[in-house]
């Protein structure tokens, strides 16, 4: 894997006003999205309120979402709707500028962080999308270098975006590690996978519009290999869920934001929680864009079940590893 010179944006400019896409970017017949996507009744993803005045029931209904989905949605959550807007329109803005301008902050070649601006040069098919990457907490984890200086909004939006995120990531981690029923239980996953030196480390993704998107991906099937996930889509639909051997559509919600259960979880937990499978489809017309914020563990980090959730009945199912080795092996397609 590596990072190519040339943009899916630009890609897609030359594409614009043909109907084929170059073969690189196709998927073989039975994992492509035209063919696979589930056209049926499917079971409600669930949304959580999480303005519920009813503690007790916030907390059970974020649980019930992570350990049957992996997947949920949160509404009233407490980040403004302009905080959310001001992100979203900085990170537009900087997409629109001509491609010089975006490489600028272009990740540096063999540079061992995936920090910066680029396109992910995949071995098999590719992926019909762009990216910017860069962390946003803790502040002494910041490279402002990746941090587009254009539009000027930027960087404020972006530092109170990280903000308010944190108080969703620590209400997701509260409830999930109370649903694991252990002694000392508010605090014991967030601990597990870092604690407060978790790093939020900000996704853009840029998926132009596609002439054939029943052959492509934006992104292909995965799972993330963060502890958790929280992300802003814009009103462009594409991200679709695996659950009971069928592919569905996540419908967009206004305001509300993405929570994925990750790797780092699944693993933390010994596979009570479950990392959720999902991928995103591109547009024939419209430009999607996605925001997710990755929450790592700092790369030194050593990952394992909790010792506590262990037992005759519960063996370890993974082994404990630094989370910078799990994200290479991963990264690299090797065994873990
Ligand atoms: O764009 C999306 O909705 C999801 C993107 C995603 O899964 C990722 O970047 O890991
Ligand atoms: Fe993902």
């Amino acid at each position: 894997m590596g990072e190519r010179n040339q943009s899916v944006q630009s890609i897609a400019s030359s594409a614009l006003d043909t109907d084929t896409i170059p073969a690189e970017f196709i998927f073989p017949k039975v994992e492509q999205p035209g063919v696979n996507t589930f056209d049926g009744p499917v079971p409600e993803i669930p949304t959580v309120d999480l303005s519920d005045p009813d503690k007790e029931n916030r907390t059970r209904s974020i649980v019930r979402a992570a350990k049957e989905w992996g997947f949920f949605q949160v509404v009233n959550h407490g980040i403004p709707g302009h905080v959310i807007t001001k992100l979203q329109e900085a990170g537009t803005e900087f997409f629109g500028l001509p491609q010089e301008e975006k490489e600028v902050y272009a990740k540096p070649p063999d540079a061992k962080s995936i920090e910066g601006y680029g396109t992910k040069l995949s071995k098999g098919t590719q992926s019909w999308a762009d990216h910017l990457f860069h962390k946003i907490w803790p502040p002494s984890s910041i490279n402002y270098q990746f941090w587009p200086q254009n539009p000027p909004s930027y960087r404020e939006a972006n530092e109170e975006y990280a903000k308010y995120v944190k108080e969703v990531a620590d209400e997701v981690f509260r409830s999930i590690s109370i649903g694991l029923g252990l002694k000392d239980h508010e605090s014991v996953l967030k601990e597990a996978v870092g604690g407060e030196d978790l790093q939020y480390m900000m996704k853009i993704n840029y998926y132009p519009p596609c002439p054939r998107p029943d052959l492509a991906f934006g992104v292909p099937p995965h799972t993330d290999l963060s502890a958790l996930t929280i992300l802003v889509p814009n009103e462009v639909p594409g991200l679709q869920v695996f659950q009971d051997d069928h592919w569905i559509d996540v419908q967009y919600i206004p305001n509300a934001l993405v929570i994925h259960i990750g790797d780092q979880i699944q693993i933390a937990t010994n596979g009570y929680y479950k990392s959720v499978l999902h991928r995103t489809t591109v547009d024939k017309n419209k430009v999607r864009m996605s925001w997710p914020v990755f929450l790592e563990p700092p790369g030194e980090f050593v990952v394992g079940p909790i010792p506590q959730l262990l037992s005759e009945d519960n063996p370890p199912k993974y082994k404990p590893k630094m989370f910078k080795d799990y994200a290479y092996c991963k990264l690299n397609k090797l065994p873990q």
